[in-house]
């Protein structure tokens, strides 16, 4: 009792009346029900007071100040959750008793200010209010906009109200308030390798609509007309689909961002290549594009593209280089943005645009830019591993202008991408970044049904920084992708973590791999070593069905179809990794029991679907890594697998799952230009952030001194991407006289098994380079030796 007078309380607050519902009636009874999670998290939601059943035959109350799309999406929603018939009206027509209505309109029409009652549209762009009022059999549903975006959003919050219960749909009876953090928000198409094709660029506009996202910005790199020929007009059928783009972009309430980078090849001051870039923006003006980038990233400003420019700026040089650029934005936001109904303010990247160091370049630019271009920052190193207040505040103090973060995350175009689908959560940007930023726009992957991930995620914190969760809206977002169907989500949440990983340019990844197998796995060693062996094996077994199951579920249908495609090979790959775990693990419990041949006939199978797993690979068209072997879970669930094999390989030994590679010294024939970070040490540190390099030789090597003579079962090697194409593993008695034990040819970089059979203790193990992949010198995260003391 005391909890439906707390429920009423809270609907009280606005509305008054509904204290008389009958208190068992199911209104009243759905007033105590948490409301349905929305994305973005909106700036305010609370319970108004009951839940309104869609009745089959609804009202929708419109006129010509409803925005089109939203009106549009609201009656599709409705025809999804339950009504038949959805009858548009005009404010001021009679409406049937009985029936649902919804108001969709701007915040100060008549109707809606009255229905409104006290809930407010904030006087902010694309803010809106929400208020769904039942009173009996009195349903009103108010969708108010401050402007036409904020009527789609509404509509947008709407459609995350439906509740089923009993076979019958309610919105879900709540009250909002809500208007984004961040102006600018969504994505920048920005990546090297394959361009998005058009199907997938309209979809693409769909579903930033369904974030509240509204920024698309078209800057390809390997689209030749945005770069290398900036200069030539698109040619016919190409203008056609931007048309086509731009469309479908307005419909969803997303700027179509046109960027144009012609800084390879231009002559700052030549008034032709003046007038062909402004031809260029022209061009789409009038396909009805209003928002404009010139992106000056991946420039060189050691050099002059024309003997003018010396002329106009002087000897080329950071100073010079802002100097002409600024000539250029400037006289673009003067005499074509400004001059041209609608535009919205230009947008550009600086060349230097990954640091926070202030320079003569930086200097030029805050001091004589035009405030009105708007200036993007990418973060520190690129690649940011977190975005802070401080550095982002400091970004703009340096620019003279709040920031707009293109956030290169969930790229996969950089080398240590390599094999990898970027699917964890958007993370480690601090709350209050609204305060500092003018916006936050994600370069995606070249797969971009898998990148919803990661851009429903920053679109979410662009909107709402303060109430953003990582974790909560990273589940949210496989909600989404999975359509509703929850066992499609969970199987979607085993295979994400598994893709887990977020690279930076360096050695040191800013998101760890698979965190949630990682403390699975963890919690098998415990029990294992603690000897509740049966309880171990049983535990990580249920996860690593989950992980075999998976792709299955992920393919059976609810998922949507682009996701299931751009993920294929990791799909693929991770049936196998399952069903390889799964295998190993029943070889460790027929161990257990005692059954020694049919643990090594498992061991066997697991080993052949390691192989199998480790030799998928993907092709993607035009990438900039190409063909490489997709990784899940790598360093977690490989290394796993070799500990499980050597404890049934070495059953018997002290303990077999040991890496005595760790009680070992590290030393090594070079280390890449002397360098610390780099050193042998880095080998054995049980870290696979950390790495050993040599110096640019072939026959490079790099050695492990056990703490005790052993006999070696197997050597593991966690090559980074230089590698060799051809090594040997030797083992040594006394550091003097060497014995092959193996050679390898391995076809790409990647983690290596080497098993070794027989021979004599050993109290050195060596990985002797013959042939190096690469003019780099070999480079190694981890080397893993396994056996038995002696
Ligand atoms: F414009 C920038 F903000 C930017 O990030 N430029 C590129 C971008 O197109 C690319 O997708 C991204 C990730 O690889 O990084 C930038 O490209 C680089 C930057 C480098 F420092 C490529 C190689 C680099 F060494």
């Amino acid at each position: 009792m005391a909890l439906l007078v707390t429920g009423l309380a809270a609907g009280q607050l606005t509305l008054g009346p509904l204290a008389t519902a009958a208190p068992d009636s199911r209104d009243a009874r759905a007033a105590e029900q948490p409301l349905p999670s929305v994305a973005p998290a909106p700036r305010e939601i609370a319970r108004e007071g009951g839940d309104a059943e869609v009745t089959g035959r609804v009202a929708v109350v419109a006129d010509d100040r409803t925005d089109a799309a939203a009106r549009d999406r609201l009656v599709r929603e409705l025809k999804a959750h339950g009504a038949d018939r959805v009858d548009v009206l005009a404010p001021g027509s009679a409406l049937p008793h009985g029936q649902l209505v919804l108001r969709l309109g701007p915040a100060d029409r008549p109707d809606i200010a009255r229905a409104l009652g006290d809930t407010k549209a904030p006087d902010a762009a694309e803010g809106y209010a929400l208020r769904v009022a039942v009173r009996d059999d009195d349903r009103q549903v108010t969708l108010a906009g401050t402007d036409a975006a904020g009527q789609f959003y509404a509509v947008q919050t709407l459609r995350q109200l439906f509740v089923r219960a009993d076979g019958v749909w309610r919105i879900a009876g709540a009250r909002v308030e809500d208007r984004p953090a961040m102006p600018l928000r969504g994505t920048i198409e920005g990546f090297y390798g394959q361009p998005w094709s058009p199907a997938e660029r309209l979809d693409q506009m769909d579903f930033y609509g369904d974030v509240k996202a509204n920024t698309y910005v078209y800057a390809p790199k390997d689209d030749p007309y945005h770069r290398d020929k900036w200069r030539d007009p698109y040619p016919a059928d190409k203008v056609t689909e931007l048309g086509t783009l731009v469309k479908r972009a307005d419909a969803n309430h997303v700027r179509f961002t046109f960027a144009v980078s012609p800084g390879g090849s231009i002559c700052y001051s030549d008034p032709a290549d003046r007038a062909a870039l402004k031809k260029k923006l022209q061009a789409v003006y009038d396909l009805g594009v209003r928002a404009f980038s010139i992106p000056l990233d991946d420039i060189s400003y050691t050099k002059w593209n024309c003997a003018g420019d010396q002329t106009a700026y002087g000897a080329p040089g950071r100073a010079a280089a802002a100097k002409a650029q600024v000539d250029l934005l400037n006289d673009v936001q003067k005499n074509f943005v400004a001059t041209h109904e609608g535009a919205h303010p230009l947008q550009m990247v600086p060349t230097e645009y990954g640091d926070l160091t202030d320079t003569a370049y930086k200097q030029t630019m805050r001091a004589t830019l035009d405030p009105a271009v708007v200036v993007m920052w990418t973060g520190t190193d690129v690649v940011p591993p977190s975005i802070t207040n401080a550095q982002a505040d400091a970004a703009s103090q340096l620019f003279g202008r709040k920031v707009f973060v293109w956030d290169n995350y969930p790229v996969n175009d950089y080398g240590q991408t390599s094999g990898r689908l970027l699917l964890g959560p958007y993370d480690k940007r601090e709350a209050g970044l609204s305060e500092h930023l003018s916006g936050i726009v994600a370069n995606p992957m070249n797969q971009p049904y898998a990148s919803k991930v990661a851009v429903f995620g920053s679109a979410s914190f662009a909107w709402n920084d303060r109430a953003y969760d990582a974790d909560a809206t990273w589940k949210q977002a496989m909600d989404y992708l999975a359509g509703g169907d929850r066992e499609a989500a969970g199987a979607l949440r085993v295979f994400s973590d598994l893709e887990h990983l977020a690279p930076t340019f360096g050695p040191k990844p800013w998101q760890e791999q698979a965190p949630q197998l990682d403390a699975r796995i963890d919690q098998f060693w415990t029990r294992w070593k603690a000897g509740e062996r049966d309880a171990a094996v049983a535990g990580l077994r249920t996860y690593a069905q989950e992980i075999a199951a998976a792709p299955a579920r992920i393919r059976a249908g609810s998922v949507q179809a682009g996701f299931v495609t751009d993920a294929g090979p990791w799909l693929d790959a991770t049936a196998l990794w399952g069903k390889a775990t799964v295998t190993m693990l029943d070889a460790l419990a027929a161990r257990v029991d005692g059954d020694e041949d049919r643990a090594r006939t498992l061991l066997g199978q697991a080993r052949e679907l390691q192989e199998q797993a480790a030799a998928v690979k993907v092709d993607p068209a035009r990438n900039t890594w190409g063909k490489a072997p997709v990784k899940v879970a790598d360093g977690v669930l490989d290394t796993f697998l070799v500990q499980a094999d050597m404890v049934i390989e070495l059953w018997g030994s002290a303990d077999g799952s040991e890496n005595l590679a760790l009680k070992g010294t590290a030393t090594a024939s070079s280390v890449e230009q002397n360098l610390d970070r780099l050193k042998a040490a880095n080998v054995n540190d049980g870290s696979n952030q950390t790495r050993w390099a040599s110096g640019y030789a072939d026959d490079s090597w790099v050695q492990i001194k056990l703490a005790a003579p052993t006999k070696v079962a197997a050597v593991t090697l966690a090559w980074e991407s230089a590698c060799a194409t051809e090594y040997r593993i030797e083992t040594s008695a006394d550091g003097v006289h060497w014995t092959t034990a193996a050679t390898r040819t391995p076809a790409a970089c990647g983690t290596d098994v080497v098993r070794l059979t027989g021979g004599e203790a050993a109290s050195y193990v060596r990985m002797q380079g013959v042939e190096r992949n690469s003019t780099w010198g070999y480079s190694i995260y981890e080397m893993g030796v396994y056996g038995t003391a002696v």
